[in-house]
């Protein structure tokens, strides 16, 4: 039967360069542990662990947290409806006294100052000093432009139901949220998270 026979140092040169080959893996993956790790959503890798972003969660921060505040800062009305439903105009000879109504549930977060004579085809702004603070992002809430009427009921001018979170969910906290639907009614909601 045939037998290889190779010398006495190959085995040994061969076992030395294994040993090596070895102990070079091993140096390098303990080189860079972080090699295999890729953080998400502006993570960053320490010994092999993602230190995530705020509102950020997850081994590589792959996964946005739901916040336990949403803070609206600033409301813009981009657009107004020009005339009431039943024809005319908002008040009798001049432009609608416009004012802004947020509500969560029976919670009223936000009952506004008033500007006088609006012009329905401009875009008006309410800094909100104190901010409106929606402490339930995943429930309903309500915004409603109306005309305030001193001698009168005022009027509804139009409004929305909306979800924030469910608006917001998924796009990695944006700034503003714009809430349309019906023509000549839109709001942009300027925003900040807590977590
Ligand atoms: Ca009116
Ligand atoms: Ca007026």
């Amino acid at each position: 039967m045939f037998k290889l026979k190779l010398p006495q140092h190959f085995w040994r040169s061969s076992i030395l360069f294994g040993f090596i080959c070895l102990l070079m893996i091993g140096i390098s993956g303990c080189a860079d542990p972080c090699k295999k790790v890729s953080c998400q959503n502006g993570g960053t890798c320490s010994d092999g662990d993602c230190s995530c972003k705020t509102g950020f969660s997850g081994n590589e921060c792959q996964n946005e947290k739901t916040p336990i505040k949403i803070i609206v800062n600033k409301i813009d009305v981009l657009q107004m409806p020009p005339i009431p439903p039943s024809g005319g105009g908002w008040d009798a000879s001049n432009g609608p006294d416009i004012y802004l109504v947020f509500k969560q549930g029976s919670s009223i977060l936000l009952d506004s100052d008033y500007i006088q004579d609006a012009d329905v085809n401009s875009g008006y702004s309410w800094t909100l000093s104190p901010s409106i603070e929606i402490t339930s992002p995943t429930s309903q809430c309500e915004i409603d432009l109306r005309d305030y009427d001193s001698t009168s009921a005022n009027d509804f001018m139009g409004g929305y139901y909306f979800t924030p979170w469910d608006m917001l969910k998924g796009n990695k906290f944006p700034s503003t949220l714009t809430i349309e639907g019906t023509p000549n009614l839109k709001f942009k909601l300027y925003v900040s998270y807590v977590f």
